[in-house]
This record gives structure tokens, sequence and C-alpha cells, in this order.
């Protein structure tokens, strides 16, 4: 994946949370790697219809090798590299447009799941032999991450585009759970030690 166009997206901060750790991430991916690697960097907001839409319209202007969408797991205690993308919806929980979508499947008539195309075992062995906390992950769940995920990778196999794309699901940052009991949490650093290593694979360092 040498000279790999990147795009990285996170979201921004949801139910009451005044911060989403994958919105800081992309802050520091645009400051720190952006320019000299010729990074882009998209926030897009939790909500089912724009969420997609907004992704869509970047992938419209722009063809990427690589897509990392980015967003936050609370109460996981790892990173999590998503392998599927399912093709349901399942949530009691209002997105940012206070709508719950019905539960069912997103698309009829289709695959249940998608799998990313991305080496998510090469790159969980690199980083744990590392002692970097990072998991692959058979669920996304069945709020917006999982369904922005999924239509996705169902939109680039529609259109025929071999940009290949992942999901990770990063924990709480330590300052959102001093209110939460035992939840876990993961350091700021420790997250962007992952992603440098996520990232120069994907330049093909
Ligand atoms: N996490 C949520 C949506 C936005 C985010 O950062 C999810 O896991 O679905």
């Amino acid at each position: 994946m040498k000279n790999s166009r990147i795009l990285v997206t996170g979201f921004r901060p949801f139910q009451g949370e005044s911060i989403n750790p994958s919105e800081i991430l992309l802050e520091w991916i645009k400051k720190d790697f952006s320019i000299e690697h010729g990074i882009d960097t998209l926030l897009l907001p939790v909500s089912f219809t724009q969420g997609p839409a907004v992704l869509r319209e970047q992938l419209s202007t722009k063809v990427y090798d690589v897509i990392l969408l980015l967003g936050q797991a609370g109460g996981r205690s790892k990173v999590s590299l998503e392998r599927v993308a399912l093709n349901w919806i399942e949530t009691e929980t209002p997105d940012e447009d206070q709508q719950i979508p019905r539960q069912g499947a997103i698309e009829e008539g289709i695959e249940s799941a998608l799998f990313s195309p991305l080496p998510l075992s090469e790159w969980k062995e690199k980083l744990v032999k590392m002692n970097l906390p990072v998991e692959v992950s058979l669920s996304a769940g069945g709020y917006v991450c999982n369904y922005v995920y999924f239509q996705t990778l169902r939109n680039l196999q529609k259109d025929e585009i071999t940009s290949k794309t992942c999901f990770i699901h990063v924990p709480y940052l330590p300052e959102q759970v001093v209110d939460k009991g035992n939840t876990p949490s993961m350091e700021l650093e420790t997250m962007k030690s992952i992603l440098r290593v996520i990232l120069e694979q994907c330049l093909g360092g």
C-alpha cells in the first residue's frame, strides 16, 4: 500500500458526552500526519441519515486506497478492530436527530454481514507484540457506527470501488469515566500509539 491515499473519519460527541475520543484523535491526525502524508480527515455527525451521507459526499470527490472509520465504544477496554459490519440495526438510543430507526436489516436480500478487507489479524499481532491493548472484534454494535460501516462497505461494493475500509472503535478516555464507576478507559497516548502503527501500515511502512 505504498503512497496510499487515506481518509480517516471520526464522530462528534453523543449521548450526553462532551467529547468523543475519535474526534480528538482526528484533530491529532490532522495536526501531525495529514500534511506530511496527505491523509484526509472528516468528522461525521452521529446521525443515521447524515453520517453516511456526509461520508458518501466525500467519497464522491476522491478515491481512497484506505478508509479508516473511528468511533467511541464506551465500556470496552481495548481498541477494537472491527472485522464485520452487520446488516442489522438494533438500538434504543436516539441519534443526534432524535431518530431511532426500526430494528431490522439495513438492506433486505443481501449478505447478513460484510467483512473488512484489511489485514486486521496482522495488525493485531504486531500491536500485541508491542504490548498495546488491541483486539479484533466481531461486532461494531447496532447503532450509528455499524450503520455507517455497513453502508460504506456496501456502497464500495455496489460502485465497484476497491478502497479498503475498516472500523476502529476506541474506549472512553479517563476523563469520561470519572463518574462511571468501574467503566474501563484508555489514555489518549495509548490510542495514538496504536493508530500511529496502523497508519504506518496503511502508508506502506
Ligand atoms: N460511537 C457510536 C456512534 C458514534 C460513536 O463514536 C457507535 O458505536 O455506534
